[in-house]
């Protein structure tokens, strides 16, 4: 088989070509991140697109450049479709996190040239703004719920109206606070986490949290998976009288067919996704009733092509959107989440992130949150740009994240999902 397979069928216009494709990693914040440049012939005329899969970034760093290179070579970038399409279609087995990051690097760089050559941000290029910026929640966490409270008042003082509570738990099952210290010394596994201890611990957090929060903030949990169908309900049913904006991954995604009876019988809104590995995924969770919220992440579905098509089945679903976007997205992939937002009528939160200086230097024009607004750039395509010197004083390493994935035991020793 020949390079001839993959001709296209119609001329190039303009005489534009991709010339090369090529992923660069880096880590300013510890945590690794991939991001895809897409070079062309026109001078200074190039693409930039998040493909972050931080705990496998170099098996997508291997994808884009020995698989994804060849094929995207002396191509017409405006052919974004065909181009994502091709990518996936050459690889015969779809989905799957690995192969979605490095189609959404090229994806969003493809999407980036557009909205350079026609001298537009990419939000304009979907259909311009139906809101002027988008409303972010952010995460605050403590030891104590005192200590998760305390954080969440200066966050309310900075602007932000929609709070993240997580609170710490033996075993570090709290997921985002620290892990308190051993409490069960007669057990195989002296710090385990028990689903029963937590389940009694976060309603505490959040009765805690309305009696010293002001009323109209807006209170969020994330679950991080690790509960039963029959916990996620007892959990949901536990939180009703604090009125939270939503409950976040109650279910691994192995039991996300029992999401429409859990949804059923929680009186408090469901916010699922963040682990879908492909569009049929997100697809479902949006259409058979499992979600009030889809929350991908959107370089793990394939990039800005796909996400859109998910905006507009939950707009016409009465689903809303609250994008995945935690440290381990890039600030092209937060600025791809960020037109979506502003464009898409079902939006209903983006998570936000506040990026370290480094990540400002070595990607000049990231967004900044301000009063828990994240507005878009207005510079043409995402109107951010990589700077590979100061990149490159920030190497990614292996096996930094995946340990945190897998750290949650039970007392008895056995993994728990994360
Ligand atoms: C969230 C998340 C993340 C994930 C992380 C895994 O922001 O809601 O659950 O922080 O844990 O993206 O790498
Ligand atoms: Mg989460």
């Amino acid at each position: 088989m020949t390079f001839d397979t993959f001709a296209n069928p119609w001329p190039p216009r303009e005489n534009i070509e991709i010339t090369s494709v090529r992923a660069i990693t880096t880590a300013p914040e510890g945590t690794a991140l991939v991001v895809v440049r897409i070079d062309t012939n026109v001078p200074g005329l190039y693409g930039l697109g998040c493909a972050t899969f931080t705990q496998r970034w170099k098996a997508v760093q291997t994808l884009v450049d020995e698989h994804l290179a060849r094929l995207l070579v002396g191509r017409y970038p405006g052919d974004i479709t065909d181009l994502v399409r091709l990518c996936a279609f050459t690889g015969y087995w779809r989905g799957g996190p690995v192969s979605n990051n490095a189609i959404s690097g090229v994806d969003q760089a493809l999407w980036d040239i557009a909205g350079k050559r026609a001298g537009l941000p990419v939000h304009e290029l979907l259909g311009g703004k139906v809101r002027a910026a988008a409303d972010t929640y952010i995460h605050a966490a403590g030891r104590t719920a005192d200590e998760a409270i305390e954080q969440a008042h200066g966050f309310i003082e900075e602007g932000w109206r929609h709070i993240r509570l997580q609170l710490s738990t033996p075993g570090g099952g709290g997921y985002g606070a620290p892990a308190l210290p051993t409490v069960y010394p007669d057990a195989p596994y002296r710090n385990g986490w028990s689903a029963r201890d937590y389940l009694r611990r976060v309603p505490e957090l959040f009765e805690a949290a309305r009696a010293a929060l002001p009323r109209d903030t807006e209170l969020l949990h994330d679950v991080h998976s690790r509960l039963t169908p029959k916990e996620a309900v007892i959990l949901a049913r536990s939180l009703e009288p604090y009125g939270l904006f939503f409950l976040e991954d109650v279910l691994p995604p192995e039991h996300w067919d029992r999401l429409p009876e859990v949804r059923a019988a929680s009186p408090v809104p469901l916010a699922v996704g963040e682990l879908t590995t492909s569009l049929t995924d997100a697809v479902r969770l949006v259409r058979d009733g499992g979600v009030d919220f889809i929350r991908s992440h959107v370089s793990d579905i394939g990039g800005l092509t796909p996400a859109r098509k998910i905006a507009d089945l939950a707009e016409l679903s009465g689903v809303r959107t609250a994008w995945h976007g935690p440290g381990d997205t890039s600030p092209i992939g937060a600025a791809a989440n960020v037109a979506l937002d502003v464009t898409s009528v079902a939006f209903g939160i983006q998570e936000g992130h506040i990026y370290n200086e480094a990540t400002h230097d070595v990607f000049p024009g990231t967004l900044r949150i301000e009063s828990g607004y994240l507005t878009p750039n207005d510079a043409p395509g995402w109107g951010i740009d990589i700077d590979e010197d100061a990149a490159a004083r920030y190497p990614a390493e292996l096996s930094g994240h995946d340990a945190w994935a897998a750290g949650v035991r039970r007392p008895d020793g056995a993994l728990e999902a994360p």
